[in-house]
């Protein structure tokens, strides 16, 4: 079936909006009512839903386009098997379009609006413009609910202001829902809420007072008045817009399984609503990002009604999520990942098995650094991220001691030495650590249990006949862990190839997914570096990590003199639950005596 064009609706009296989104491509299959772009004039923010569901054919619009209703934005071809009922659909989307745009002209239309029954609305108006000349006097305002369309005695979900509190204009004061959307009612002007005519479960109409304002900039003079009304007149459009953004919201809403559907907007679903914005200081354990909400903040936030509700219907405060849309606006994405990343954080790897709750050490809190001077926000590089979350995992998880020791490397280094210039003809970087692969694989070999993996249920000990060790890297991307198979059939030469390679690798972000996996045992070899010890962290499910310093000579005391000998800081940490501390020593011993003597490695 040919496609069909997708217009920008009915927005109000805004002409020539900011396309700031496009949310779909050319190829994408469409759900009906789903949004297809963003709009944002300098007041209000509106998706474009596609009216019928198929496949989206073209795009006519693109990022930074301007355009005005009527608008063509894109062509959707109906879905195959639906045409009837998708033309019905188009058909009635097309009168609902019709209906609304007759609508909106009856916005404008005052005989229209008298006759819509709300004659002690526009007595109200009338009223309204009255009260403004007398707030000369007194500066208060009626705040009242604008023109919502065609909806009546809609909901009030929320109530954003108290008594008292102080507001900027455009400030949401209200929470609308009927069953089809959702809006938010702003203050006209910046001033203070004396009086609040509504509570939460009310219903309100059109033209019915929601508060009663105290408007800084009234106060002034009848000529603040004035412009108070003019501003008034222009919040009118707004409310047309926001007209608009309710039956974008309304779509995008429907749309959307992650969002609460039409139907389930029953008053049941209300309550958590609200229970996650009020009971959130009563949760338990450790979702603190998730568990208040700073009303204030949440509703200065740049957000769309339809991420505003989103965002309430998860608990997530709008105040503390840095929008990645145009001009810092939060976008439904945003709110995903900033839950997401909250409930990582308060789960703390329980899927690893770690105590739920993260132990119950609550989240790292947002804090705005700005307060304390200037500051720069820098993205964690992929495999800084990814490291992160690991040996933040294992940290908690795992219950660690770290056991020092030393190793006299004096000969093992002289014979390095001798054939490190020999190796280097055979292509081969002859360092340190292919000494204490093979150390380390000895060790794993005498202590079983070193080479071993707790089970699930830690019950259990999976004892592993083979032998990889994985090798800590550094890399400008972040720390990497490449695995050398086998370590224990392979020689050093072999073994200091196959570092070099690998490690090389490594750095210029060219291993596969295949080679960081399978290691039983790791070594992190600070030696190149500096220090003279560290407390590495246990990969899980390892059990053991050998930490390497940087070798010094020292005098050591040979029973007649002191000796200058080359000693090697070595640092064990180990998991308790596996390895108890005698056990840790007697490691450490192995490894060092190995070191010691490199013949002792052939026995
Ligand atoms: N003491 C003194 N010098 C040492 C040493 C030690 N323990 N270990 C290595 N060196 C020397 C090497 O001999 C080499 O010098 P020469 O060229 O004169 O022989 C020099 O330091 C550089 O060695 P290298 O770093 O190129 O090679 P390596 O095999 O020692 O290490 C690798 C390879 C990949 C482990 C290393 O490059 C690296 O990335 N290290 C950092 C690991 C890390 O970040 N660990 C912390 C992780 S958090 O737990």
């Amino acid at each position: 079936m040919a496609a069909q064009e997708i217009k920008v609706p009915d927005i109000g009296d805004f002409d020539s909006v900011e396309v700031i989104e496009v949310l779909v491509s050319e190829g994408d299959t469409v759900e009906e009512e789903q949004a297809l772009i963003t709009l944002e004039s300098d007041k209000a923010t509106l998706e474009v839903p596609t009216t019928i569901a198929g496949k989206l054919t073209e795009l006519k619009v693109k990022e930074g386009d301007t355009v005005s209703e009527g608008d063509v934005i894109a062509m959707v071809e109906a879905e195959a098997g639906e045409d009837s009922a998708s033309d019905d659909d188009s058909d009635d989307d097309a009168d609902e379009g019709e209906e609304s745009d007759d609508a909106s002209e009856s916005d404008d239309d005052p005989d229209e609006a008298d006759e819509s029954g709300d004659d002690e609305s526009a007595a109200a108006d009338d009223a309204s413009e009255d009260d403004d000349a007398e707030d000369a006097g007194g500066g208060t305002i009626e705040v009242k609910v604008p023109d919502i369309g065609d909806f009546d005695s809609v909901e009030v979900i929320e109530v954003l202001v108290a008594e008292g509190d102080e507001v900027e204009a455009e400030q949401a004061l209200i929470t609308l829902e009927s069953d089809k959307a959702t809006l938010e009612v702003p203050s006209e002007s910046a001033g203070k809420i004396t009086e609040l005519k509504v509570k939460e479960g009310d219903t309100v109409s059109e033209g019915d007072v929601i508060a009663m304002l105290e408007s800084a900039g009234s106060k002034k003079s009848s000529g603040g008045d004035k412009k108070q009304s003019a501003d008034q007149k222009k919040s009118g459009g707004d409310d047309r817009a926001q007209k608009a953004d309710k039956k974008s919201d309304n779509k995008a809403d429907e749309s959307k399984d992650k969002k609460p559907k039409k139907d389930d907007k029953s008053s049941s679903e209300k309550q958590p609503k609200k229970k996650s914005a009020k009971s959130g200081s009563d949760e338990q354990g450790d979702s603190s990002r998730l568990k208040s909400i700073d009303e204030d903040r949440f509703n200065k936030a740049h957000a769309s009604p339809s991420v505003r509700q989103y965002a309430r219907h998860l608990g997530a405060d709008l105040g503390r999520i840095q929008g990645s849309g145009r001009k810092g606006r939060i976008l439904e994405d945003d709110v995903q990942a900033y839950v997401k990343k909250a409930l990582e954080q308060s789960q703390g790897g329980a899927s690893a098995g770690a105590p739920a709750g993260g132990g119950g050490v609550p989240g790292q809190p947002d804090i705005d650094f700005s307060q304390f001077g200037e500051v720069e926000i820098v993205e964690l590089a992929r495999i800084r991220k990814i490291s992160a979350k690991a040996v933040h995992k294992n940290w908690l998880l795992i219950p660690h001691v770290t056991q020092f020791d030393t190793a006299d490397i004096t000969e093992m280094e002289a014979f390095r030495k001798a054939n490190k210039e020999k190796a280097a003809k055979d292509g081969v970087k002859l360092t340190p650590l292919a000494f204490m692969l093979k150390a380390a694989a000895a060790a794993l070999r005498e202590f079983p249990d070193l080479n071993s993996s707790l089970t699930a249920d830690g019950a259990s000990l999976v004892h592993k006949k083979y032998c990889n060790i994985a090798i800590a890297v550094d890399t400008p991307g972040g720390l990497m862990m490449p695995v050398l198979k086998d370590v224990d059939q392979k020689g050093i030469y072999q073994l200091a190839r196959e570092l070099d390679e690998i490690s090389g690798r490594a750095r210029d972000g060219k291993l596969k997914g295949d080679e960081m996996k399978g290691a039983c045992f790791s070594i992190s070899s600070l030696g190149g570096v500096g220090g003279t010890a560290f407390t590495p962290i246990v990969n899980s499910p390892e059990v053991g990590i050998l930490g390497v310093s940087k070798h010094s000579m020292q005098p050591v005391w040979n029973g007649a003199e002191f000796e200058p000998r080359l000693i090697l800081p070595l640092s064990f940490s180990y998991d308790h639950r596996v390895i108890d501390g005698a056990k840790a020593a007697r490691i450490t011993g192995f490894i060092s005596e190995k070191l010691s003597d490199l013949r002792t490695l052939l026995l």
